[in-house]
């Protein structure tokens, strides 16, 4: 996988790959991913229970769910039987490499504790990267039925239950005291400290905050100007993937740390409306968060 970070987008198509296409693709495996993920969530819920059918992983509050698993297996055998020389880099672990030099970047459900709980904001998150820069993505918010979609140099949109796509647009506040922000937490104790020191000083210069529980979403939220940016360090190409292009393509100015880099190294990724990302970049540097928390 390329760490590049990108520089630019590449727009529209190349000679062999349609950007639109992949668009396409993303938001028809990302819906038919989020049935199976409602149909199995109500199944456990019926049944024994979603915590019975729950391990952890980086943390006992980092949880990873037998419907996780399903979920991208189920994406990653639709990614393979559809484009066969196409890589998948997965939350839960199916990579594969690439030859068609596209990459889906996949988290079958970000937001995994709101899934838990049924906190409705958990998400299908599936991008597509073509030579180092993402070109395409959709993101399902699985319990509101709220399809986000972007290809490069195509603009970004929303559908809900009425079938109609709406064109995004993201905010266009200039001035960081008057932002609502978005932002998240890591798993591990020592990254969490840090991030709640810097919680402190940064709620004293913004409107307010709100902490929605996944990337995927905040990053749309800021796409649909329902907050104004969103920050977060440590969090993988999976859960950002996606939902960067989505805002990039909603007119939001988005920096992450690549596609290789991320929990384990605790890098910042963040989104602004266009107007407001000088500004808020110049805040977050001021406390010091443009560099890595480690966690
Ligand atoms: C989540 C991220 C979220 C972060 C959570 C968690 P997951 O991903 O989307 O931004 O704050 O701690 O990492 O684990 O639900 O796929």
């Amino acid at each position: 996988m390329p760490d590049s970070l990108e520089e630019g987008t590449i727009v529209g198509m190349t000679e062999q790959i349609d950007f639109l296409q992949l668009r396409d693709f993303a938001v028809s495996t990302a819906k038919r991913a989020a049935e199976l993920i409602t149909s199995r969530r109500a199944e456990l819920v019926a049944g024994d229970g979603i915590a019975a059918h729950t391990q952890t992983k980086s943390s006992n509050v980092d949880p990873v769910t037998e419907v996780d698993t399903a979920a991208e297996d189920f994406i990653a055998t639709t990614i393979r039987t559809a484009r066969p020389g196409d890589g998948i880099f997965g939350e839960e672990g199916s990579n594969v490499d690439s030859t068609s030099g596209v990459t889906w970047i996949v988290d079958p459900i970000d937001g995994t504790v709101n899934f838990l709980y049924g906190v409705p904001d958990f998400a299908v998150s599936i991008g597509a990267e073509y030579q180092g820069r993402l070109v395409a993505g959709a993101v399902v918010n699985v319990a509101r039925g709220r399809t986000y979609a972007a290809a490069a140099g195509q603009g970004a949109t929303v559908t809900g239950p009425d079938e109609k796509p709406h064109l995004l647009r993201c905010g266009q506040t200039s001035d960081p005291a008057l932002a609502l922000v978005a932002t998240g937490f890591g798993y591990g104790s020592q990254r969490r400290a840090a991030q709640a020191q810097l919680l402190t000083k940064l709620l004293l210069e913004v409107r307010d905050i709100r902490r929605i529980g996944a990337a995927a979403l905040d990053l749309c939220r800021v796409a649909e100007g329902t907050v104004d940016a969103y920050f977060e360090h440590g969090i993988n190409a999976w859960d950002f993937a996606a939902g960067a292009i989505i805002a990039r393509e909603a007119g939001a100015v988005v920096h992450h740390p690549g596609f290789d880099k991320g929990s384990a190294q605790g890098e910042l990724t963040w989104a602004a409306g266009a107007d407001l990302a000088p500004a808020f970049e110049k805040l977050l540097a001021a406390h010091g968060a443009t560099g890595a928390l480690r966690g």
